[in-house]
């Protein structure tokens, strides 16, 4: 039954109904009992398996085809009316050809399945930074997994005014990845997105919605949408101070915003909430600073590596009401498994692809084979979270202290630096490079230009998008400070110099004592570096010389490494670049040559 009376979400919905002709159509109110029907039919067509009620109670385990596996860079298209304003970064398709080739795949698609109409909220319903959307699907995996991730519920259908609201059509269509096609067309609000079931394609609230659809209306409204986590620092004194850090997929965002902090500053007090782990909406607001909020509602998190040391808050919230996507499952116990779970690894399961599997089991070249693909994910609800931050719901967001840039640099970035002022903050988030990972189809560990970690999320040109950071700083009095870390630096034999996971905080430390102007810093060719005693190693295994070495800014690598931004300027950008990040370019050249 149509659950509304809105004409522009009827005409939509009627228009792909033609299109995609299913047997039925199905409209989600986000009721437990809608959900628990729709999963008993997913368990038996074996869409999804049960897991352990006992020790998993709520779970469930799902396999995506062998070929769909992670999100399609390559594939995904901003639509915008020109070229020009999908910008250097993006790939494009001119808005009427992308409809009329995504109609031809989309053409009776849904034939012999059914039509499911998902009303779902980004942010909780009615806060003034609520955006809402309404997805169209075949699958109900993404309908169970938009009912974790976002607030899916009928009463957004009350909230939609007129027309007002992000059409997002999805297909699994057959999972072809030849005819694999995600598309954005910011200038209509839509999302189109055939032949993929992986979530970073399907789930159209995350990434093509709270980025690149959001990042465009956040241009034109000003305000941002960002890939960024938010956390809050608990002080001794029961101050909390809020944090937000962009980093690219798979870089530790989930580890860093569930940080347990070591004993030397727990014993003290300290304590991290969780506000969110991916995304961040950030308006002006109160005293002209920048608050922030998750516009998600569940985690969809990376599992192998997770376990109950490196993350184990992110570990608890997986324990019920969670869907496991390309894990290890055992059929005979349905517990899920995956690398870095445990040393325990179990024999006779089935692998992420369905074969039977143990661990410790070696291909033809004595290679390990994995059991899980090492993209295989969980969706788990964030109240799940035991550190989850009494804020996630506040409807006006948190105020932000600090923004983080970081990336997974084996050389050249230090631990820990700190922009001079906005501009140069800016700068330091356009210059961010990182090496890439199983989070994108493609090779894994070759360093990319990742601007702001948005690389593949910004739904515009990504020049007005430097200029509206650098716009927002004018407009708000009171700004965040802005720094850049890279927990990933390895010593001539590879191994990582700092130890990362909880001890992050020592960083986290130190970046809020500057906010506070509680501590000094040193003056470099690239920013203000922590003095090597005013990092807190209590407890830790390492010396302040090991620690210089982290610290340490080698300007004949730096020197090279502004060679290749000018590079990335120059055959990205060219004179569309706003001139500030030029100048701060020169300023960086200029200080390096200086001081050597
Ligand atoms: C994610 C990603 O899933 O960035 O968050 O790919
Ligand atoms: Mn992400």
């Amino acid at each position: 039954m149509e659950l509304t009376n809105n004409k522009f979400v009827l005409d939509f919905v009627k228009k792909y109904a033609d299109l995609m002709q299913p047997d039925q159509i199905v409209w989600i109110d986000g009721s437990k009992k809608q959900l628990n029907e729709l999963t008993k039919e997913a368990l038996s067509t074996g869409e999804v398996y049960k897991c352990n009620s006992k020790l998993l109670p709520g779970c469930l385990y799902h396999r995506t085809a062998v070929n769909d596996v992670a999100r399609v860079e390559g594939r995904t298209f901003i639509c915008t009316s020109t070229k020009e304003m999908a910008g250097p970064t993006n790939n494009w398709m001119a808005p009427a050809e992308a409809y009329a080739k995504l109609d031809a795949i989309a053409s009776g698609c849904m034939k012999g399945r059914t039509m499911y109409v998902i009303p779902y909220s980004m942010c909780k319903i009615g806060s003034p930074f609520a955006k809402y959307g309404i997805e169209l699907t075949d699958s109900i995996y993404v309908v169970l997994n938009m009912a974790i991730m976002t607030r899916v519920d009928k009463k957004v259908l009350d909230k939609i005014v007129e027309g007002d609201f992000v059409r997002g059509i999805h297909s699994k269509v057959q999972l072809d990845a030849e005819n694999r096609y995600i598309c954005q067309f910011p200038e209509d609000n839509t999302i189109y997105s055939l032949n993929s079931g992986y979530g970073g394609n399907v789930l159209l609230g995350k990434k093509c919605f709270a980025l690149r659809i959001a990042s465009y209306q956040a241009w034109k409204e000003g305000w941002m949408a960002e890939h960024m986590l938010i956390l809050g620092v608990q002080k001794p004194n029961g101050e909390i101070k809020y944090i937000t850090a962009a980093f690219p997929s798979a870089c530790g965002k989930t580890n860093l915003a569930m940080l347990i902090p070591p004993e030397c500053y727990t014993a003290k007090g300290y304590k991290v909430f969780t506000v969110g782990d991916d995304i961040a909406w950030l308006r002006k607001g109160r005293g002209g600073q920048l608050y922030a909020v998750n516009p998600e509602n569940g985690f969809f998190g990376v599992a192998p590596g997770t376990n109950a040391k490196s993350n184990p808050n992110a570990l608890a919230s997986t324990q019920k009401g969670t869907i496991f996507t390309n894990v290890v499952y055992n059929p005979k116990d349905k517990t899920v498994w995956w690398e870095g779970l445990d040393k325990n690894p179990p024999k006779n399961v089935l692998d992420w692809k369905g074969n039977k599997w143990s661990g410790g089991m070696v291909d033809e070249e004595g290679k390990i084979i994995k059991g899980a693909h090492p993209n295989s994910r969980f969706t788990a609800p964030a109240k799940n979270c035991p550190c989850l931050s009494s804020e996630f719901e506040n409807k006006k967001g948190v105020p932000i202290s600090a923004i983080i840039f970081g990336g997974r640099r084996a050389k050249a970035a230090p631990l820990v630096y700190e922009a001079r002022d906005w501009k140069h903050g800016v700068f330091i988030g356009s210059i961010m490079a990182s090496e890439t990972t199983a989070a994108a189809t493609g090779a894994v560990g070759v360093v990319r230009h990742d601007p702001m970690a948005m690389i593949p999320f910004c739904g515009y040109n990504m020049a007005d998008y430097f200029q509206h950071w650098l716009d927002m700083g004018k407009k708000c009095k009171n700004r965040p400070k802005i720094f850049n870390v890279n927990w990933f630096r390895t010593d001539e034999n590879g191994n990582f110099m700092w130890p990362g996971f909880g001890d992050n905080m020592r960083v986290l430390d130190w970046i809020l004592e500057r906010c506070e102007d509680a501590v000094d810093a040193v003056e470099t060719p690239i920013g203000y570096m922590p003095k090597p005693e005013d990092i807190n190693l209590e407890g830790l295994n390492m010396t302040t010389d090991d620690l210089k070495k982290i610290l340490d800014c080698d300007k004949k690598v730096w020197l090279a490494e502004a060679a290749d931004i000018e590079n990335f300027y120059a055959t990205k950008f060219g004179d569309t670049l706003p001139k500030e990040l030029y100048a701060e370019l020169k300023k960086l050249k200029k200080n390096l040559r200086k001081r050597s």
